[in-house]
């Protein structure tokens, strides 16, 4: 299996976020050392190798299909602009969002902040930009390599992004990488988008909502009681050509193994009925009992059968990583969901 990797997400090492429900400002979750683990695993397991040289940085030509071009300028140009008037250690996080009807983008730049950014938890600082170009790139290239006709491709994508919507970012998230990647693969016929992280990809939902062309299926904690709050319930089901054409599943607390594969089955049928011809997965691995911000009740090796019975759809398959912040259970759940993937996609061949 194709790795699409690139060092240069490291370059984005945010250090602090402000989440008053665990405690305040306090050290972020989503590290470098987070894909540095995944990749580790994956390599002593021999499940694939990373591509030479590493995914360059797409045009931004790439991006428009998912996002406004407005947000691409703010993301890309914002940088230079606060180190000069704020300060380059001050990283980018809005101090006023524009909420409804506070609904007049500021010409200046440093309170654009507010319009696009949705919450307090998502830092742009120096290496930031680069990093979230890269990995879109990462996601790019494997969407080539379903069109060139690989079967199978997995990009390492961090920073994740599943919450970053059309004109929006946000939830650790900048560009959405699986989206961009969906939005080249549509060029193939129908494309299904499944998100199985933790929390709902309201951005990934908002960018494809009126389309009819990609589905959208998302299996996620309860957004009464988790992030992102405000989108992910069932009765979200797409607009206008896209009408039907988004499913979410939101699932108990309390979700167990059982019960999260009973939902994936739901979900996988509604993907069949569509028809598509081939497969984005978002996987986020913060489902894992004992991730640090997420946990339902899945063990490392639930993991493969969830990517086992994925595989069965036996449609060429894109996987992009988006959470997952234990950093011994990401590497193992992110291998196993491979694994289990690997195995009924792509069965290898009978010993003789
Ligand atoms: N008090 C991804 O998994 N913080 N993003 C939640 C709740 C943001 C997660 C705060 C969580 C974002 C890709
Ligand atoms: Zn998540």
């Amino acid at each position: 299996m194709i790795i699409l990797y690139s060092p240069a997400h490291a370059r984005h090492a945010p250090r602090f976020e402000m989440d008053a429900e665990l405690g305040g400002f306090r050290p972020s979750p989503e590290v470098p050392a987070r894909a540095e683990a995944i990749l580790r695993v994956l390599r002593e397991r021999g499940l694939g190798t990373a591509q030479t040289p590493p995914p360059a940085p797409p045009p931004l030509e790439a991006l428009y299909e998912a996002h406004d071009p407005g947000l691409v300028r703010f993301l890309s140009t914002i940088r230079p602009i606060w180190s000069e008037r704020i300060g380059r250690d001050v990283a980018v996080v809005p101090d006023v969002f524009a909420l409804r009807r506070l609904a007049r983008r500021p010409a200046d730049p440093l309170r654009q902040a507010g319009w696009y950014c949705f919450d307090p938890q998502t830092p742009l600082l120096e290496g930031t930009w680069e990093a979230a170009l890269t990995a879109a790139g990462c996601a790019l290239e494997g969407a080539q390599r379903l069109a060139a006709g690989e079967r199978l491709a997995y990009a390492l994508c961090r920073p994740p992004g599943h919450h970053a919507g059309r004109d929006y970012y946000g939830g650790y998230c900048y560009l959405n990488n699986a989206a961009i990647a969906a939005a080249r693969l549509r060029r193939l016929g129908p494309v299904a988008v499944l998100d199985v992280d933790y929390h709902h990809g309201n951005g990934t939902q908002d960018i494809f909502y009126g389309s009819g062309e990609v589905l959208y299926v998302s299996l996620h904690a309860d957004p009464d009681t988790a992030y992102p709050c405000f989108s992910g319930y069932r009765d979200e089901t797409g607009e206008g050509a896209g009408r039907g054409a988004n499913l979410n599943f939101p699932l108990p607390r309390d979700t167990d193994e059982a019960g999260y594969l009973a939902a994936l089955e739901a979900a996988l049928e509604g993907i069949g009925r569509f028809r598509p011809e081939c497969l984005v997965v978002s996987l986020g691995v913060d489902t894992a009992r004992g991730d640090p911000i997420g946990g339902l009740g899945l063990a490392p090796e639930s993991f493969r059968r969830l990517g086992a019975r994925v595989g069965a759809l036996g449609r060429p398959t894109l996987v992009v990583q988006e959470g997952g912040y234990s950093l011994d259970l990401a590497g193992p759940c992110a291998a196993w969901f491979l694994e289990g993937l690997q195995g009924t996609l792509a069965p290898a061949p009978p010993a003789t």
